[in-house]
């Protein structure tokens, strides 16, 4: 029976010794060996938060105009609740429920020889910084054992060969990277590139992975804007029947977004799966085409993004806005000081 990517059939079938297995996993280092799968599931970490974690990386710029990024399909072992429970209603989760065996994109170092330290965004594979005019070099190996994956990216120009996308009989390589196999995607971020796009995987598998949480995002800033102070990734998907940011459900498991004030601060949204969703933060607000907001809707494979410059000291709440999903998980806290 297929145990993996968390779908709703399988909830709960991982058993304790399969968590007791990741906790003893989760004191090993991230470090993976040059060139080796790693076999074993890894646990995730639990993610400690500073206001330094959420300052935007960068990839690695090899000419004045070309970026690049080696990305691994990783197998994990992911617990979407690891607080245990959801403060707000006092629930206890236990966690042979809210763990699953998946698969999810992790950053690693040139020519896959380490796995880097994942930012502070749950199962989110990492943000690819470009700017407009960049050419992104996307290197791709699956590490999975079992199954193909693949990388498919909005909001960029490329070639078919680039796209990621399975078509039976029709698509390249890039498609369906068959497991230990490796892919180079190259994209071009044009004028009409700016914002933050999400990517996933295309590939045989994507039905099952990208509920697993096999998905990341671009971040391309228009020419001649300055990086923010901070960046903060918001990603609404669901996995295990609970309704997720960033991979991870319910206040003190979702991250903890942090900012002093006098921060630029940039939120990235972005959603995928089934359901339609309504971004919401507490006490502030931001423009749009369409005027100000303090709700911005996000339908699956859109996004948005929008800054602003903080002036509001305090713990605030960010959450998705329709009241059963914010209820089922999909609400974090946002914490500003002096
Ligand atoms: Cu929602």
């Amino acid at each position: 029976m297929d145990d993996r990517f968390g779908s709703g059939r399988t909830r709960g079938l991982v058993a304790a010794a399969a968590v007791l297995a990741a906790a003893v996993a989760a004191i090993l280092v991230v470090a993976l060996p040059s060139g080796a799968a790693p076999a074993k599931p890894v646990a995730q970490k639990p993610v400690k938060t500073t206001l330094a974690s959420f300052r935007p990386s960068s990839g690695r710029r090899t000419s004045a105009n070309t970026v690049e990024y080696w990305v691994g399909a990783v197998p994990v072992t992911w617990n979407v609740v690891p607080a245990g429970s959801d403060p707000m209603l006092g629930t206890k989760f236990d966690p042979a429920k809210t763990t699953m065996n998946t698969v999810i994109y992790r950053r690693f170092t040139a020519n896959f020889e380490n796995q880097m330290k994942p930012g502070p965004y749950g199962l989110v594979g990492p943000i690819v910084h470009a700017q407009v005019g960049d050419t992104i070099l996307v290197h791709f190996k699956n590490y999975d054992p079992l199954q193909p994956h693949s990388m498919h990216f909005h909001g960029v120009h490329y070639e078919v060969a680039s796209d990621g996308a399975y078509i039976p009989g029709v698509s390249g390589p890039g498609a369906d990277v068959k497991p230990g196999e490796t892919f180079t995607y190259k994209l071009e971020a044009g004028d009409d590139s700016a914002g933050v796009w999400p990517y996933h995987d295309h590939s045989p598998s994507m039905d099952m992975s990208i509920r697993g949480g096999l998905y990341g995002a671009l971040s391309i800033r228009p020419k001649g804007q300055a990086k923010p102070d901070r960046e903060f990734v918001v990603f609404f998907e669901k996995q295990l029947e609970i309704n997720t940011v960033d991979g991870l459900g319910f206040i003190n498991s979702t991250p903890i977004f942090r900012a002093k004030v006098g921060d630029v601060v940039q939120w990235d949204v972005l959603g995928l799966g089934d359901d339609h969703h309504s971004f919401h933060v507490h006490g502030h607000r931001w423009s749009t085409a369409d005027g100000t907001r303090d709700v911005q809707t996000v339908s699956p494979a859109e996004s948005f993004v929008f800054r602003w410059k903080e002036d509001k000291p305090g713990t605030w709440l960010y959450h998705c806005h329709v009241e059963e999903h914010m209820m089922n998980g999909m609400i974090g806290l946002y914490v500003v000081t002096r």
